[in-house]
């Protein structure tokens, strides 16, 4: 028999010929196999080895097409004016970085964003513009430059700009992981917006950041409760202990926001963070298995990553993927400067994989 299925095979069949060359390989990948030989050094790294590359946006250069879109495509036509930041090496997901995607949104005065909910977490860190609030499971939380607010998966969100000007946002999410686990779910809310079910604001001012909570509220949420994290409590704590603090020899004085309930991130994918450089910080280097989108909230520096210099401004983007070594750099010699980031660590943690390395 000169021709059969491979399944018709007996053990005696595999030392014809056509099993020598590359037929054998066919015939398998047909039968959906492949042989671990071939693929063991690609699967099994010595050290990760990330598609995402590092990447710098730059907000100057961004800016102009956040006007032109704001005024050439309607808040219903796009359901959320965004622009995307992709990072090269991640195009097919639309991610920022592994497992997580970073956008700028701008929505002008009198535009209302449609209200939906989906598994995805998410959150905005403001950058400019005042008067909009998002609605979140019927809440009003208003947002001002610095202010960082939460919209945890699966919550109804909308937002509404009853000011003056263009409001512009960061918008984070860990849909790139959501959408790699197959757990994505996507729902429109039936009207444009939501109704305000609750007083405006009261989840920041119900949780004072975790040293006095709501006794009363029974749900201890994976998610932070806390709708609003303000940027003038965040400067606040940095004006109290900035001078004072040893912070860290990479990172400077950094503070992580936290979930009141456990003291944990305010996500369960994505840890929100920010730092300030003291004038001439000139950080050490290091490397870890958590990829982190970095915001700058003010100031201008340069971030080494890999050896390759990235130089940054207010309002800049930056990613820095997992095991590649970065290094800050605040080159001016009276500013400070302050970075807001995020990062996949409690996901890389909780798995077990977390590691760091000081270079
Ligand atoms: C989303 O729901 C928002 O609610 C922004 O403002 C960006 C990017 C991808 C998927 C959902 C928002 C988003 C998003």
């Amino acid at each position: 028999m000169t021709s059969t299925v491979p399944s018709d095979r007996t053990g005696d069949d595999l030392t014809g010929d056509d099993m020598t060359g590359d037929g054998a390989y066919r015939e398998m990948a047909e039968l959906g196999v492949g042989a671990l030989w071939r693929h063991l050094g690609n699967l099994f790294t010595t050290e990760p080895i990330s598609r995402a590359v590092p990447f710098h946006w730059s907000y100057r250069a961004l800016r102009p097409y956040m006007l032109h879109f704001a005024g050439a495509l309607s808040i219903e036509e796009a359901q959320r004016r965004v622009l995307m930041l992709v990072n090269p090496g991640l195009r097919e997901q639309s991610a920022t970085a592994t497992g997580l995607y970073a956008g700028i949104q701008v929505i002008l005065p009198g535009e209302q964003a449609q209200a939906h909910r989906h598994t995805s977490n998410a959150f905005r860190f403001i950058i400019e513009g005042s008067g909009a609030y998002t609605t979140v499971a019927g809440e009003r939380v208003h947002m001002h430059p610095g202010d960082l607010l939460l919209t945890p998966g699966w919550r109804w969100h909308d937002h509404y700009h009853e000011g003056d000007g263009p409001m512009m946002w960061l918008d984070g999410l860990d849909f790139p992981l959501v959408n790699a686990l197959d757990t994505g779910f996507f729902e429109l809310y039936p009207e444009t917006a939501q109704p305000a079910s609750v007083p405006d604001g009261l989840s920041s001012r119900q949780f004072i950041h975790g040293r006095l909570n709501p006794a009363w509220v029974s749900e201890r949420t994976v998610s932070s409760p806390i709708g609003n994290y303000p940027w003038v409590e965040t400067q606040r704590a940095f004006e109290s202990i900035a001078d004072s603090a040893a912070g860290s020899a990479v990172d400077g004085v950094l503070l992580e926001y936290t979930n009141p309930w456990n003291g944990g991130p305010v996500l369960p994918t994505m840890s929100c963070r920010i730092q300030r450089l003291a004038p001439g910080f000139r950080g050490a280097a290091r490397r870890h298995t958590a990829a982190t989108i970095l915001h700058v909230v003010r100031g201008e520096g340069t971030t080494v990553v890999d050896g390759e210099e990235f130089h940054w401004a207010e309002h800049d983007v930056l990613t820095v993927p997992s095991w590649a070594s970065y290094q800050h750099v605040n080159s001016s010699r009276s500013a400070a400067a302050m970075l807001f980031s995020y990062t996949n660590e409690p996901v890389v943690r909780a798995l077990g994989l977390y590691r760091e390395q000081l270079l």
